[in-house]
């Protein structure tokens, strides 16, 4: 089996505390997965993303990005490597997104048709073209234990009519992504010690903010029969209030034995929020784009290092984290290594963010564990 997924305990809201089983390894869910865009989780070494947070158990997977490794080092490069894992020196579980949502986020120009997506790259303005068929091909040379689907996410605010039309492109996209995955799925980059798993590729239901598309696009998913599916499309502008009640529109019509990801979301108690409704997987680049920018996470709320009243301050960034950057440094010296643009500064700060995610979905998994209905 390339995929298991078990369910132990669910809890009154919808939340739920699972296990799922990857060629790389055992995770447990509801599961935060650190963004590594570029075959890294910025500023942070890969021995440090195995011990930090969760009571030392570290990140248990995390993702790349298809359209930043595809550009730069290029997908067949990391295949001679290896594939991903091997490339990184990363032996957990990893996620690829499909580059459709980068695609719309990073590069310019671009021309979507009913066969794909041409656009130019954000680094040298070189012209790109990405099909589902392509993605499918860039995602298993990468090797990733989960691909995703080729996806448009549509631009908010959207009308419905427009909406309608992006989602349908995307579930075309879907299938295509899915026939093309199965067909290939064999040259994944890694066999030996993996005999009878391979890689495994998660649906995107797409549908705006209109509560009876998400219907239609997560019944329609449901219909190709994938072994997981994301929520797509969410977090992109709207208020919080919208993707609370998006994401519960959609699960409504997930199957429940499945893992369920919402992508690209969101602060610390959104992904407590949205786990407690029963999403099991979720990933963000908050922790580190936010560490970069001095921006903390802590038990009493948001912390910018960058002020002057921490240029004394004695305490660690939050005395109620275990973290190997609140046991051994304090305010004032991550203030002085941010001020002074030391490197440490950011690797310190995206230690400590990453580890507080990690705790977080440590403490409501904890909580789940204890609930039953
Ligand atoms: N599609 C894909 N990746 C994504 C998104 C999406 O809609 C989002 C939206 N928050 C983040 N990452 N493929
Ligand atoms: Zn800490």
């Amino acid at each position: 089996m390339s995929l298991q997924f078990a369910i132990d305990r669910t809890s009154e809201s919808g939340g739920r505390r699972g296990q799922l089983t990857l060629p790389h390894g055992v995770v447990e869910t509801p599961v935060f997965m650190p963004v590594g865009t570029a075959a890294t989780v910025k500023a942070v070494p890969q021995s440090l993303l195995e011990e930090i947070g969760a009571g030392g158990k570290g990140a248990q997977i995390i993702l790349a990005n298809t359209y930043h490794l595809y550009l730069r080092p290029g997908h067949e490069l990391v295949r001679r490597m290896g594939g991903v894992h091997r490339f990184m020196s990363w032996e957990r579980p990893m996620l690829t997104d499909s580059g459709g949502f980068q695609v719309f986020s990073l590069s310019s120009l671009r021309k979507v048709t009913p066969d794909g997506v041409e656009f130019r790259s954000h680094l040298d303005g070189s012209k790109h073209f990405f099909s589902p068929e392509h993605s499918m091909d860039v995602q298993i040379a990468l090797g990733a234990d989960i691909a995703m689907v080729f996806d448009e996410c549509v631009e908010t605010p959207a009308t419905w009519e427009r909406t309608k039309e992006s989602m349908s492109l995307t579930h075309a996209w879907a299938q295509r992504s899915k026939d093309h995955f199965e067909a290939n799925k064999h040259l994944r980059p890694w066999a030996e010690g993996f005999e009878g798993k391979t890689q495994s590729l998660f649906g995107i239901v797409q549908g705006g903010m209109y509560a009876d598309l998400r219907k239609e696009s997560a019944e329609r998913l449901v219909e190709m029969d994938l072994p997981g599916y994301a929520i797509g499309g969410l977090a992109v502008g709207e208020p919080r209030e919208v993707t609370r009640e998006m994401i519960a529109r959609t699960l409504e019509f997930l199957p429940k034995d499945k893992p369920r990801y919402v992508m690209g979301v969101g602060y610390p108690d959104e992904i407590e929020e949205y786990a407690r409704m029963g999403v099991d997987m979720m990933d963000c680049v908050l922790p580190t784009r936010a560490g970069r920018h001095g921006l903390l996470f802590t038990s009493a709320g948001r912390l910018n290092i960058k002020k002057k009243e921490y240029a004394e301050d004695q305490g660690p960034i939050d005395a109620a984290c275990g973290c190997m950057v609140c046991s051994r440094y304090t305010r004032a010296y991550l203030r002085h290594l941010f001020s002074s643009g030391e490197p440490l500064g950011a690797v310190l700060n995206s230690i400590h963010n990453i580890a507080f995610y990690l705790d977080v979905m440590d403490r409501v998994r904890g909580d789940l564990a204890g609930i039953s209905v």
